[in-house]
């Protein structure tokens, strides 16, 4: 039976999508990998775990033999802010870790590999409003550099070996399973769990930034949606955009403190701003839709109303 290899199956996305695809397709057929020390217990208890390192090519291409990998899920990366405190690593691991993967899936008789862009992809220089899917490409951060050229790596790799890579440019995650880490859209995680521990929330973004965001649910569906879909609907090689709703960080406020009472929320910008600002504030989906049939299900009020009572179960026990 064909299995899939999950790098960086520990991370916001891949916790989750690790346990979906374990649910789907059978627990030891979905093979969890991290270079980081400790698999969460529920991942640890549903499957195979390796340590891997993108870094490690020869190791990867050992695993993928061993398993008798057929479908890659390539996560591993350092986001927006981290990597511009850290631009060489986030180069080695976002993009070098990027090609390693595909080579020793190559190398590998590996068929099929998902890997994530981002809206970071885009630059201050693209249209910010319903960003179409073929725009100008300009990226002012190292994260986003790698994302763009990750997509041509990936489209190359594609034409030149025939490997079946397929991509998303996930805009914002927000998430109550595992919390993001270094990323700029993070303060619309972090405004849930402080609203539910401590009433208050002070944001680093100002109230008027409006970005694209989407609850994990959907973006879990539309992944295992695109890696199922048949080949030849698939025309973008590079990266589809894909979208489910944008908000400002003021009116994601208004709707925590209807759900949760006495919430305030202060703003203090600091240099993810710039980050924010360079970033389309909204995006066009419409090829993602025709292609493969891609729609999401959850708006702010459903996502705030399913992330509040979720939380306060996690952190509060009721
Ligand atoms: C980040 O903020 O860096 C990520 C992203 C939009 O890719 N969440």
């Amino acid at each position: 039976m064909a299995k899939a290899l999950v790098i960086g199956a520990v991370g916001q996305i891949g916790s989750e999508l690790t346990l979906a695809l374990r649910k789907k397709y059978g627990g030891n057929n979905v093979v969890a990998a991290t270079r980081k020390s400790e698999f969460p217990p529920e991942i640890a208890a549903s499957g195979p775990c390796e340590y891997l390192d993108v870094a490690d090519k020869a190791k990867m291409k050992l695993s993928m033999q061993r398993h008798g990998i057929d479908t890659i899920y390539q996560l591993a990366a350092l986001l927006s802010a981290t990597g511009e405190k850290n631009p060489d690593l986030a180069f080695e691991i976002n993009l070098l870790g990027l090609k390693n993967t595909l080579d020793a899936a190559r190398e590998s008789g590996v068929k099929r590999v998902f890997w994530p862009s981002s809206i970071a992809a885009f630059g201050p220089t693209t249209p910010r409003e319903n960003t179409p899917q073929r725009t100008v490409l300009e990226p002012s951060t190292m994260y986003g550099v790698t994302k763009v050229s990750g997509e041509l790596l990936c489209q190359y790799y594609f034409l030149r070996y025939g490997l079946d890579i397929r991509s998303v440019r996930y805009p914002g995650l927000v998430s109550w399973k595992a919390e993001p880490g270094g990323g700029t859209t993070d303060y619309s995680v972090a405004i849930f769990y402080e609203a539910i521990r401590n009433k208050t929330y002070k944001c680093f973004v100002g109230p008027d930034t409006v970005l694209p965001m989407m609850y994990m649910p959907d973006a879990i569906r539309g992944t295992i949606e695109l890696m199922e879909a048949p080949a030849e609907k698939i025309s973008v090689r590079t990266s589809y955009n894909l979208a489910a709703m944008s908000f400002s960080a003021r009116e994601l406020a208004e709707e925590v403190a209807r759900l949760v009472p006495d919430f305030s929320c202060t703003y203090e910008p600091d240099s993810r701003q710039k980050i924010a600002d360079s970033w389309p504030k909204s995006i066009d989906d419409s090829q993602a839709r025709r292609d493969w049939g891609w729609a999401s299900k959850y708006d702010l009020r459903k996502m705030s109303e399913d992330m509040v009572s979720n939380l306060r179960l996690k952190l509060l026990g009721k």
